[in-house]
């Protein structure tokens, strides 16, 4: 009997622990930032793609207890530490969390800071967005496109493979996003098929620049 309780109370305690991340909720309505990205898209890929990274982030807790005591951010920042299952997932869940606050349906401009640095380091906004439109199209196969404040404080546009990020100590340039551009096909095909190039263009109709500006300020200051 003793036996069977701690048995139960394991399994609680391990169920609560695995439980700890969540799908987080849209900030918007899936049909929301149509014509650019369609409803069935926003649908399938927030409830079942970004879903089963936290699913399989979850599952990945019974290996290894600090994937339920850490948060999402620092099993990115010391993905070293486990197995490619979590790298892969973590960074899905972590990277998928991100991009959805970095769209809007509301029509917005690049902040001051944002602007400032834009020109500071590409020179001109046309700049800035051709860089970025070349990584995201000549990404190779699934992965995404970023703009960083990198480690001396300058914006570094990177990409990377599957679901890695450039807050991992694997990326091959490190920094805090600021923007970030999922080129998955799931992102993509069922409007665009093949023209990942009109997709890229789209996104620049829907980027939360607040929260981008949001994003800097903060990276500013670490
Ligand atoms: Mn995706």
């Amino acid at each position: 009997m003793k036996q069977k309780l701690f048995q139960i109370a394991t399994f609680f305690a391990c169920s609560m622990a695995i439980a700890q991340h969540k799908l987080p909720e849209l900030p918007y309505a899936y049909s929301q930032l149509e014509p650019h990205i369609d409803k069935q898209t926003m649908l399938i890929h927030h409830t079942k793609h970004h879903q089963a990274y936290v699913d399989n982030l979850n599952k990945e807790a019974l290996t290894y207890p600090d994937v339920a005591n850490k948060t999402v951010e620092d099993i990115c920042r010391t993905v070293n530490k486990f197995s490619v299952a979590v790298r892969n997932n973590a960074g899905g869940h972590f990277n998928h969390s991100l991009f959805w606050k970095m769209l809007t349906p509301e029509k917005k401009q690049p902040g001051k800071k944002t602007m400032e640095l834009i020109e500071r380091d590409f020179e001109s906004l046309e700049l800035f967005k051709k860089e970025f439109n070349k990584a995201a199209r000549t990404k190779f196969g699934s992965g995404w496109a970023w703009v960083v404040l990198d480690n001396n404080k300058k914006l570094a546009i990177t990409s990377t493979s599957n679901q890695d990020n450039p807050i991992m100590p694997i990326a091959e340039l490190q920094g805090e996003p600021i923007l970030a551009l999922d080129v998955w096909e799931h992102a993509y095909y069922l409007k665009y098929q093949n023209k990942r190039t009109d997709y890229i263009d789209a996104f620049w109709n829907i980027i939360n620049w607040d929260y981008v500006e949001e994003l800097l300020e903060k990276s500013l200051k670490k």
